[in-house]
């Protein structure tokens, strides 16, 4: 999943493909880089961010949306926590909704049930203005495993398509960095909930202090190695800034444990 920021204020890529030409752009080499799927965000959800009203959002992903879906046969997620945005995107014809407060708007269940569009369910403790103040876990894993579960239930009563539903344990999200390692290390134990795992780790502030504080931009092979990690436990979607890396990387890792499935 290649990430399509088009926010003034994202962590890694703000306001570089703000414009839809220069999103459409973008969305060409994220797709000659191997993005099966492209994610539109028009709010930054990074740790203090401002929140976007609905008509900013709308008035940034809308007409990107449109453009996409004319030139690209790729399917195209939208990155919101707004059922109103949601219900235009999906008027516009995006196909996924990335929901990373997981239906905090009691509207988007109904939204996404409405148009069968897949889902992603995300987990976040509190919201992006205050979430990395002290987060506080007894079992982070089981925790947010059982959050995610009860997010799954709501969107099935919601009447969302359980087989349209993947789940994503949202690294970084109200969560401190020893809490991202765990997991990433335990990322096997969302497999009891039976839905596809996204990882969404690409450039984030714990790949950047495993590297001694590189700079977002030279986060790229470690953010390739953390999806190898997660592939090894489970994920099978992969959220990114730039796809070549994580591509190879993942090939190489997927080639492996095929044969060692196969020899076992
Ligand atoms: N992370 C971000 C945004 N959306 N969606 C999912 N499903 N999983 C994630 O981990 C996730 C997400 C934050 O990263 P980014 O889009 O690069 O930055 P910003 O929020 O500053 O736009």
């Amino acid at each position: 999943m290649g990430i399509l920021n088009v926010t003034p204020d994202s962590f890694s890529d703000g306001g570089r493909f703000a414009a839809p030409g220069r999103a459409l752009d973008r969305a060409l080499q994220l797709v000659e880089a191997g993005a099966d799927v492209l994610d539109v965000g028009g709010e930054s959800t990074r740790p203090g961010a401002r929140p976007a009203p609905a008509a900013e959002e709308l008035a940034r992903v809308l007409p990107v949306v449109r453009a996409l879906k004319t030139h690209l046969t790729v399917p195209i997620s939208v990155d919101t926590r707004k059922a109103e945005v949601a219900r235009a995107a999906l008027d516009e014809g995006a196909d996924i909704i990335n929901d990373v407060s997981a239906l905090r708007d009691p509207a988007m269940g109904p939204v996404v049930a409405e148009s069968g569009a897949g889902l992603v369910l995300m987990h976040m403790r509190g919201d992006p203005q205050t979430m990395q103040q002290a987060p506080q876990y007894d079992d982070v894993a089981g925790e947010v495993a059982a959050e995610l579960e009860a997010a799954l239930h709501e969107a099935e009563g919601a009447g969302v398509d359980p087989e349209r539903m993947v789940i994503d344990p949202g690294i970084g999200f109200g969560k401190t960095a020893e809490h991202n390692l765990e997991l990433l290390a335990r990322l096997d134990e969302l497999a009891v909930l039976g839905r596809p795992v996204l990882l969404g780790v690409s450039r984030k502030a714990i790949i950047g202090a495993l590297l001694g504080g590189v700079p977002p931009e030279q986060r790229d092979v470690g953010t390739a190695a953390a999806c190898v990690a997660g592939f090894l436990r489970g994920a099978r979607i992969f959220r990114v800034h730039e796809p070549g890396p994580t591509r190879q990387a993942l090939a190489v890792a997927a080639a492996v444990s095929q044969v060692s499935l196969a020899s076992a």
